[in-house]
Order: structure tokens, then sequence, then C-alpha cells
């Protein structure tokens, strides 16, 4: 078995990630398929949208991260990383989809957009001469990067609510929720202009403590999906 990508990849860490905590000898062949033919060649082969991470298990390849991430659970992980009940997986897996629908694409365009990507966007400093707050401007002026980090902030808040109930996203062990938003949050915690509320600091701690996670997320520059 082989995953196919490039470790700065987001989606191709939350796939190593898990592939630690479960144990398995699954290796990442590092491919670029941005500047190497022969790479972007095996890719098409495997994943008609031609994207990593694919996971080969024997005849078998498996695209998109999250489903790569339920395969490898439903096939080699026990009854902790995939309970027997329909609902109890439901419980992460709704997790996975709010961060791929919701949470990914506003992080994506909070972190990786400039400012000026906006028509009516201004320099920060041009922001702070004028003394303008974001509060003060309609959301539909706001360059799309500050109303990315608005909405970032709430879905954090969110997020924090949930985690002052239990140690984890979904339950009070780890699951796929926290392999899928953790794996997000390393940046965040880097970034400048955002605050990790107290209790998504706790849980963010408790996943800095995973080999795992430093190994595959912590060590690496996170960029998320061209
Ligand atoms: N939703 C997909 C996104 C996959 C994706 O966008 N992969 C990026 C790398 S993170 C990619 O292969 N982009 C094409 C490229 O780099 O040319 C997933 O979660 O697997």
């Amino acid at each position: 078995m082989k995953v196919y990508g490039h470790p700065l990849s987001i989606n191709v860490q939350k796939v190593m990630w898990l592939i630690e905590e479960l144990d398995l000898s699954i290796a990442l062949e590092e491919v670029d398929i941005r500047h190497s033919h022969r790479d972007a060649q095996a890719i098409a082969e495997r994943c008609p949208m031609q994207q990593t991470p694919v996971l080969e298990d024997g005849p078998n390849s498996v695209w998109e991260s999250h489903t790569i991430l339920r395969y490898l659970v439903a096939c080699y992980g026990n009854k902790m990383w995939y309970p027997d009940c329909a609902f109890q997986r439901s419980c992460y897996e709704r997790w996975m989809d709010w961060c791929l629908s919701s949470f990914q694409p506003v992080i994506k365009r909070a972190l990786f957009s400039s400012a000026s990507d906006h028509p009516h966007a201004m320099s920060s400093q041009a922001m702070s001469s004028q003394a303008m707050s974001s509060q003060a401007m309609s959301s539909r002026d706001m360059p799309s990067r500050e109303k990315a980090l608005e909405q970032c902030r709430y879905h954090l808040e969110r997020i924090d609510e949930v985690l002052a109930e239990q140690k984890y996203l979904a339950s009070d062990r780890i699951t796929l929720a926290d392999i899928a938003i953790g794996s997000l949050i390393h940046s965040l915690h880097n970034e400048a202009s955002l605050t990790l509320p107290p209790n998504i600091s706790r849980w963010y701690q408790q996943l800095a403590d995973l080999p795992g996670y430093q190994r595959w997320i912590m060590q690496a520059e996170s960029t998320l999906p061209a």
C-alpha cells in the first residue's frame, strides 16, 4: 500500500497522520504533479480529477482525502475508529463533511488569499490609518481576507463551545473528526491575526502531544488545495 501525494499538502497530511495513528505501514510516495509529467501521469491513471492524495491498496485506488480516511478506518481500524453503529459514525462524519464544505474553504481564503483579491480591498496600512474597524465596514465592502478571518473566528467560537463539553470533537476519544479538523488547526495556531479560543487551545495541545501530529502536521508547512 502507498499514498501518492506531497507532504506539504494538508489533504495528504491528514491521511498520513491517520496512518500513523492506526500504526499502518503505508509509505508516502512523494509526487509533484505540477512539475513532473511522469508523476502527473501516475496520478491521472489513478484519479480522474488528477489530484492527490490517492491511496493505492492492491488493485484499488482510492481518492478524496476524507474518503481515504473513511476507507482506512473501515478496513484497518478497530471499533473505536469505526463503530458498528451508523449513528455513532455519523457523529464524526458530520464534522468531516462540514470541514470540507464550510471550514476548509474559509481557512483557505483567510490564510492563503491576499487582501487585494477583493475589488474594494485596501492595504492593512491604509485600513489602520483610517482607523476602520471591521465592524464599521459593511460585510459587502470588507476585503475577502478580512471577511474570511471573521468567518473563521465565528467557526472557531462554535467549535470551542463543543470542546467545552467534551475532550475531543465528536466524543471523549479521538475520531476522524479530530483528524480532519485538527489538521487545519495548526495553521490557525500560527496565524497572527487569530487567537485560538481556550478549549480549542487545550484540544490543540492534546493533538500536539501525538507523534503522528508532530511529524505530519507540525513539522511541515501546510498548504491548502490549489
Ligand atoms: N477534495 C480533495 C482536494 C484534493 C486537492 O485539491 N489536492 C491538491 C493537492 S492538496 C491537488 O492535487 N491539486 C492539483 C495540483 O496541485 O495540481 C481532497 O480532499 O482530496
